[in-house]
């Protein structure tokens, strides 16, 4: 991550100088009490290895979403500012409509980690292998997650489940370390905590929800571009692969699904990103409680997301076939044909209902 000005500030505000065209002034820029109060058990010991390292990477999860992004970016700045050598990672390519993002270009895509960093924190990762990357074996990790599957896989480990995003996470690590929230990194954040929300619609989104978006509102993030980037800029093979998904959207009672086959992406020109979404078309039909997306991919077997609304627990379903996530929205991965999957997840859904 390249230094520069904005992010290279230091704590002392007599070392800041002024800022960069905003109507804020630098007092508001701090957070409020609540935040900066809140800090759970776990902080202490994460500061300290941060304190305690020079290089530090900073990754999540594979095939990433608006959450990892926006939470690595942010916590990249945090780590710039306490004076860290910072590389951010993902195995994946950062999606077209996060690449807009402050200092979105300096994620770096990669197979394999090198490098001497003496520390790699990991986001929304329920292990070192979630994140799709190989050279972090034997190194010195911090684990921070909201995911209802988190494991204690690292050194330390921050697990919170209550968290509407890892976002609040690191927003809360930020305040404790006592950094500057800028604009750019509020940014980040409350792009992560919009789409981790599902634009504030998820179960669990409550008061403390939009006490959280306000601050990060009122540390600098303009709600409206960064849903004009987020919500009404896909590409049109995105659109072009939902209409194909919709053409294969069926239901039974409380269950819809629907699919795409890798032909269907060959003719849509369709990446792996332009799935992001699609399983909310089946999950808002009235009446469907439990929805499943399924993908066929390029080795044949078969990416699943699921969604629910009420009471049913998909990230059990999940965990079950050996996947992970929120109650309300979990994933997996199963064998293929696409037919034999589908058949599956059906079967265990059909236990539920
Ligand atoms: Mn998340």
């Amino acid at each position: 991550m390249k230094q520069s000005a904005s992010m290279s500030r230091q704590l002392d505000p007599a070392l800041v100088g002024p800022l960069p065209e905003s109507p804020l002034e630098d007092s508001a820029r701090m957070p409020m009490a609540a935040y900066g109060q809140r800090r759970p058990a776990a902080i202490g010991p994460i500061l300290q290895a941060i304190q305690d390292a020079q290089n530090i990477l900073v990754t999540a999860h594979a095939r990433p979403d608006g959450d990892a992004v926006g939470s690595v970016l942010a916590c990249g700045m945090m780590l710039e500012q306490l004076g860290k050598q910072v590389t951010m990672v993902f195995s994946d390519r950062v999606p077209l409509i996060y690449r807009w993002l402050p200092c979105a270009q300096s994620i770096q895509h990669l197979q394999r980690v090198q490098g001497d960093f003496d520390l790699a924190i990991l986001l929304e990762c329920d292990g070192i292998e979630r994140t799709r990357l190989k050279g972090l074996d034997g190194r010195r990790l911090i684990n921070i997650d909201h995911h209802t599957s988190g494991r204690n896989f690292a050194h330390l480990n921050w697990i919170d489940t209550d968290a509407c995003a890892v976002a609040e996470l690191v927003f809360t690590l930020a305040c404790a370390a006592g950094v500057r929230i800028t604009p750019e990194m509020a940014t980040c954040l409350y792009m992560a905590v919009l789409t981790d929300t599902g634009s504030f619609c998820y179960e669990g989104t409550d008061a403390h929800t939009f006490s959280l978006a306000h601050e990060l509102v009122r540390l600098g993030a303009r709600p409206a571009p960064i849903a004009q980037d987020v919500y009404f800029s896909n590409p049109m093979s995105k659109m072009l692969l939902l209409g194909a998904a919709l053409a294969n959207l069926r239901r039974d009672g409380r269950i819809a699904w629907l699919w795409v086959t890798t032909s269907d992406m060959e003719r849509s020109n369709a990446a792996e990103e332009d799935c992001e979404g699609i399983v909310n078309y089946a999950i808002g039909i009235a009446g469907v409680e439990v929805a499943v997306f399924l993908r066929e991919l390029p080795d044949h077997r078969v990416r699943l997301s699921l969604r629910s609304k009420g009471a049913v627990n998909v990230a059990a379903v999940a965990e079950k076939l050996g996947g992970g996530g929120h109650e309300n929205a979990s994933g997996c991965t199963l064998p293929g044909p696409l037919p034999a999957a589908l058949d599956a997840i059906l079967l265990r859904l059909r236990t539920i209902f």
